[in-house]
């Protein structure tokens, strides 16, 4: 059955992958399944056809057959109980591979998207000096934790998972802020991530798309 994907007809970040597509793309690349591409503009995607599939209007959504979904923690989980390659087999190593997907997205993207809006849409504020330094310290307490955990290791529980592809994606939003560089077990973790010739695919497909655009303001 095709499976079909939204992404953005042009991506505000002008294709340095941190539109959420791509961690449908790299999910579907490492279980090597292919896929098709709908791209949609700001003003299509709160539209009544996108807002049946996704009630948020947003990118990405995910069809395959009758089953349509949207979020991206969802959507990664289902490529990953269908095909190989994101999920241990074991069933407790696949129970705590879910529980990194949750942190990734529940617990360490939310400061770093705090931090996305500090940046782009609070820097006017006459109080935004002053809450700069906060939100970056509430990404470093994460940080800490997160390094602390991987230590030396390859990957946070054993082999690659769903896990770590979901908290490379979030890590990868930090990259031009530097905070990343703190702490060079996560900046060499990221590294390898995007260092899978899968991430390599689903990198180049969505830059692909928004090379040759000039970015969505
Ligand atoms: N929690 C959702 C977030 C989706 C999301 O924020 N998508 C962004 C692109 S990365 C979007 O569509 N932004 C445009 C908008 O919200 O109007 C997920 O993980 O899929």
């Amino acid at each position: 059955m095709t499976i079909t994907i939204t992404a953005f007809e042009r991506s505000p970040d002008g294709g340095k992958g941190l539109a959420r597509d791509t961690r449908v793309r790299w999910a579907l690349e490492e279980a090597g399944q292919p896929y098709e591409v709908r791209l949609v503009s700001f003003h299509a995607m709160k539209e009544p056809a996108h807002l049946a599939l996704h009630p948020f209007g947003q990118i990405p959504t995910y069809e395959e057959g009758d089953l349509a979904l949207f979020e991206t923690g969802a959507i990664v989980f289902h490529i990953a109980e269908h095909h190989d390659g994101l999920m241990p087999d074991d069933a407790t190593a696949r129970a705590r591979a879910i529980s990194w997907m949750f942190a990734a997205l529940n617990t360490v993207e939310p400061p770093i998207l705090e931090l996305v809006i500090v940046r782009l849409i609070e820097g006017d504020k006459p109080w935004h000096a002053e809450r700069l330094p906060l939100v970056q310290d509430r990404i470093r307490s994460r940080l800490n934790q997160l390094s602390a955990r991987l230590g030396d290791a390859d990957w946070l529980d054993g082999a690659f998972s769903a896990g770590d592809l979901l908290m490379v994606s979030v890590l990868l939003r930090l990259r031009a802020s530097g905070l990343l560089d703190e702490y060079p077990n996560l900046a060499a973790y990221v590294a390898r991530g995007e260092a899978r010739p899968a991430y390599k695919r689903a990198f180049e497909a969505q830059l692909a798309v928004n090379a040759a655009k000039p970015p969505a303001g």
